[in-house]
């Protein structure tokens, strides 16, 4: 792409927006400066070096386009080129089922930071910060109850399992000089209707509160809300009533994915709601497409105006930014980069909203005035502004990516 013509398009832009209070410079450098927590299971389809079996617990990545990761090199090798791709330092995301278990079978409730070592070092290399996750899904314990499993041995297992990896978390955190945040997603639900829905649900804050007694100050909990899973489509004990009312009591992290509510319901007024009761959000940026699908992310409604709400709300600083979809069907590294530019371009255009003057329109009652400003603001030359970001950061400007994804196939993925 021509750098004369992105500068000089940026200059208009910058002038534009400047007529609106807005100065593109500052907005740019905190756009650099929002990580986004890249999930490792975008490579590989979730599979993971522990069996590298199917996936189950309810999930499903869908097609078997050429290429997938299938150790932990190949993710490596995927994720460092991902990240010549994008502007800004980001982030990984980590399930505890891609340890560096060295050929060895290493049962969940055996795990232990030393199998994490060389992602620590192999992180501190790419300049990626690590967050993790535990993994209760993909086991021959997962059944349909893990943490709310009336079964003492069950969930004695799975208990064990999440607070090693909450330990495992916090020496990452603490190698990395920043706390690693630590999603905890467990699919326990019920295909039919279950007569004791408030039991499983006693067993999961209780398993919950024994996992969070150990105080670690190097990372964050956060614990994920779902609407129902893939065969357990009538119940699932960790809804969206329950870890509200769960992280609100406890004031621990909320995970919110996109993914995770009724079709039409709106996911970002939920932004204004919790950021009241809990203490911070973790976001997992996804696209369900009539379901909890995990299409690639894209620069849709949902999305701006999840970034748009959280933005309004001052709350940057009490959001953390990752993304959780699976897409087989196409070029997985392609998957990656479409949307993970798609949520900082989203990111973007809600720190370019004139949100001072929309907020005075709305104190004075001026409800034309605040349609009309949100209306203008869309086809504002955002575009202009991102196309800099990129060039500025030394990274593929528009376009341009794709030319680079087809070499990186030809070269690399086609020959998996
Ligand atoms: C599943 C949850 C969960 C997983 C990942 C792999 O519905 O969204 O976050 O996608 O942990
Ligand atoms: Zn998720």
């Amino acid at each position: 792409m021509n750098e004369s013509s992105i500068i000089s398009a940026y200059a208009l832009a910058k002038e534009r927006y400047a007529a609106l209070g807005i100065d593109t410079d500052k907005v740019i450098e905190t756009l650099e400066q929002i990580p986004i927590s890249l999930h490792c299971w975008q490579t590989d389809d979730v599979v993971g070096f522990e069996r590298s079996e199917a996936l189950s617990g309810g999930i499903q990545a869908t097609g078997n386009y050429p290429g997938r990761a299938r150790n932990i090199d190949e993710v490596r090798q995927d994720i460092a080129f991902v990240q010549t791709l994008l502007a800004g330092n980001h982030r990984l995301n980590l399930h505890e089922t891609y340890g560096d278990f060295g050929g060895k079978f290493v049962d969940r409730d055996q795990v232990e930071p030393a199998h994490f070592e060389s992602w620590m070092q192999w992180a501190e290399q790419q300049k990626l910060k690590l967050d993790f996750n535990s993994t209760s899904f993909s086991h021959p314990k997962s059944g349909n109850l893990t943490l709310a499993n009336p079964d003492p041995a069950i969930r004695a297992f799975w208990i064990e399992h999440t607070k090693r990896c909450r330990r495992i978390a916090d020496v990452m955190g603490q190698r990395q000089g920043d706390p690693c945040i630590m999603n905890i997603w467990v699919h326990d639900g019920s295909k039919d209707m279950p007569v004791r829905r408030k039991y499983y649900r006693e067993i999961l804050a209780d398993s919950l509160d024994q996992i969070l007694a150990e105080p670690l100050p190097h990372m964050k909990s956060c614990v994920e809300a779902k609407l129902f899973g893939i065969g357990l489509e009538s119940y699932t004990v960790g809804s969206h009533d329950f870890y509200a009312g769960y992280c609100a009591t406890r004031k621990v992290i909320y995970t919110l994915d996109t993914g995770h509510y009724e079709q039409t319901e709106n996911v970002s007024d939920m932004v204004a709601s919790l950021l009241l009761f809990v203490p911070e959000l973790m976001l997992h940026v996804s696209r369900p497409v009539r379901w909890d699908s995990d299409h690639v992310t894209i620069m849709n409604d949902q999305t701006l105006d999840l970034f748009k709400e959280i933005v309004r709300a001052d709350a940057l600083h009490r959001a953390h930014v990752g993304l959780d979809y699976f897409d087989a069907s196409i070029n997985r590294i392609g998957a990656y980069i479409i949307g993970t530019r798609a949520t900082q371009k989203c990111l973007l255009q809600a720190l370019l909203e004139p949100v001072g003057l929309l907020r005075d329109y709305e104190d004075k009652n001026m409800g034309f005035e605040r349609l009309a400003l949100m209306e203008e603001a869309k086809s504002l030359p955002f575009g202009a502004v991102f196309d800099y970001f990129n060039l500025k950061n030394h990274v593929p400007v528009g376009e341009d990516y794709i030319r680079l994804i087809q070499q990186y196939e030809h070269d690399v993925t086609s020959k998996r």
